[in-house]
């Protein structure tokens, strides 16, 4: 008998090297057994993928409502940490410069500026190529529920649009806590399901890659 769905994720159409990306994942704490196996899931496929152990930075937040905020913060983060990085390269350029100045002797004393070879911040000084916002929420017996994830969905979607850095949307939204545990892959009954956090890593990869490409206008 053929498979009984066609639900799920299709192959990419190519597979990409995650090797030079620089990746934050953000995790509420609510509901930590699956948040720790989500997390898992997602920095062993990081990892998989080639990211480098050094450039995956994770951190937390209490709830899933904290996530659009934190993964905003994250992502202005890497820029300044970006840009604070870059004085190196001012000091390179600035010691270029200086060999036009006709005052100076045409062979320059070396001094500790010129001496500066760095022209490009390493991969863990360089902005978040992508950001994955993990959280699980449970249904519970008011309406809580119903309006942290309509404020977490629409503010993740927001922040990747405002910054232009992909936000991947790790957040579980079940009715119940066994609907949880298989998508985290760590099911009650026979099956454990699939863990979610892996294919969130491969779709920041992904993004990442794509979104590197498509900036220069590679098409
Ligand atoms: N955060 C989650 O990540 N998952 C939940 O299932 C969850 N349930 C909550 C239920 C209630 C009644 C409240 C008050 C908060 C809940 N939170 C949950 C926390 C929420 O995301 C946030 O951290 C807090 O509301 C503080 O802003």
């Amino acid at each position: 008998m053929s498979d009984p769905t066609i639900k799920g994720l299709g192959a990419p159409p190519k597979t990409y090297d995650g090797s030079s990306l620089r990746v934050a994942i953000v995790h509420a704490r609510w509901n930590d057994v699956v948040i720790s196996a989500l997390l898992q899931g997602a920095i062993s496929k990081l990892k998989a993928q080639g990211v480098k152990e050094e450039n995956i930075v994770v951190k937390s937040v209490p709830g899933s409502y904290e996530l659009p905020f934190a993964a905003k913060k994250l992502i202005e983060g890497g820029k300044t940490q970006s840009s604070n990085a870059a004085p190196s390269m001012l000091a390179s350029t600035t010691n270029l410069l200086s060999l036009l100045d006709t005052d100076r002797p045409s062979t320059p004393t070396p001094t500790s500026q010129s001496t500066t070879t760095t022209t490009k911040p390493s991969v863990s000084t360089r902005p978040f190529d992508a950001i994955i916002a993990i959280g699980c929420l449970l249904k519970g017996s008011t309406m809580h529920f119903e309006y942290i994830c309509d404020s977490v969905s629409h503010g993740l979607m927001r922040v990747q649009l405002e910054t232009g850095t992909p936000v991947i949307f790790g957040v579980l939204t079940c009715i119940t806590e066994d609907q949880a545990l298989e998508r985290a892959g760590v099911g009650r009954g026979a099956s454990k399901g699939h863990n979610h956090g892996e294919d969130w890593a491969l779709a920041a990869v992904e993004l990442a890659s794509q979104t590197a490409e498509w900036s220069k206008g590679i098409l």
